[in-house]
C-alpha cells in the first residue's frame, strides 16, 4: 500500500515536471499550453473580413489575417509547430453563400472529423445558440473555408461565425492554403483574393 502511495507520488511529481518543462519550453511563442498529456499544443486564430479594398481589381474583396499578440498580421505566410495540437480558431465577420468543390463539402482532416461553430455570435445569442459540433455546413451558409489540401485538412466557414477545430501536425514542411470557395473575382470566382497570397491563400510553414 505504501509502495503503491509512492509510485502513485512519483507520478505526480513526473507528470507535472513535465508540464512545467513543456510551458517553460514554448512560452516565448505566442499562446501556447501543454496538455495534459505533456503533447505540445498551439493556439492559432485567424481573423476574416471582409470590404478590403485590393488595388489591382479596383474592388473589395475578402481576407484572412492571422490575429497575434493583439495584431492583425497577414496570412501569406502562417507560421505552426510540427508535431503539435493546433487549435484553430476562425473569427469570420463575412458572408457567402459561396459553392465549393465537391471534394471539400465536408470537414476532413480535424480531430473526431468535427469543427465547432457559433453562429450570429455578434448579437442576439442566448444560452441555446451557443454553437455545436459539425461534419459539414449546407453551402447556403458556407462563406469560405481553410483548406491545406495537400494534408487533407479542411475546414468550413459558415457566414458571421466562429469556428473551432483541431488538427495535430506531423514532421516539418511547407504547404499551400487556399480557401475552397469562389470568394473572389472574374467570371469564375477564383481571381483576386482567390489568387492572391495573404488573401485567400498563402503558405502555411510548419516548423
Ligand atoms: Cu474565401
Amino acid at each position: 500500500m505504501e509502495n503503491l502511495f509512492y509510485v502513485g507520488l512519483i507520478s505526480i511529481i513526473i507528470v507535472f515536471g513535465m508540464g512545467m518543462y513543456f510551458t517553460g519550453a514554448v512560452s516565448h511563442e505566442s499562446p501556447s499550453t501543454a496538455s495534459a498529456t505533456g503533447e505540445h499544443s498551439y493556439n492559432l486564430t485567424l481573423v476574416i473580413t471582409n470590404q478590403n479594398y485590393m488595388q489591382s481589381q479596383n474592388h473589395m474583396q475578402p481576407a484572412y489575417y492571422v490575429l497575434q499578440d493583439g495584431k492583425l498580421l497577414s496570412s501569406a505566410q502562417i507560421y505552426i509547430p510540427a508535431n503539435s495540437i493546433i487549435n484553430l480558431t476562425i473569427i469570420n465577420y463575412d458572408y457567402g453563400p459561396g459553392t465549393v468543390p465537391a471534394q471539400y463539402s465536408k470537414v476532413m482532416g480535424t480531430l473526431n472529423g468535427t469543427e465547432y461553430v457559433v453562429n450570429d455570435t455578434n448579437v442576439n445569442m442566448s444560452a441555446s445558440q451557443r454553437g455545436q459540433y459539425v461534419k459539414s455546413v449546407p453551402s447556403a451558409d458556407l462563406a469560405h473555408t481553410f483548406t491545406i489540401p495537400k494534408l487533407g485538412l479542411n475546414i468550413m466557414v459558415p457566414s458571421d461565425s466562429i469556428v473551432s477545430a483541431q488538427f495535430q501536425t506531423g514532421g516539418p514542411g511547407v504547404y499551400g492554403w487556399q480557401c475552397q470557395v469562389d470568394c473572389g473575382t472574374g467570371p469564375s470566382g477564383w481571381n483576386g483574393a482567390m489568387a492572391t497570397p495573404g488573401w485567400m491563400m498563402g503558405q502555411v510553414i510548419i516548423q
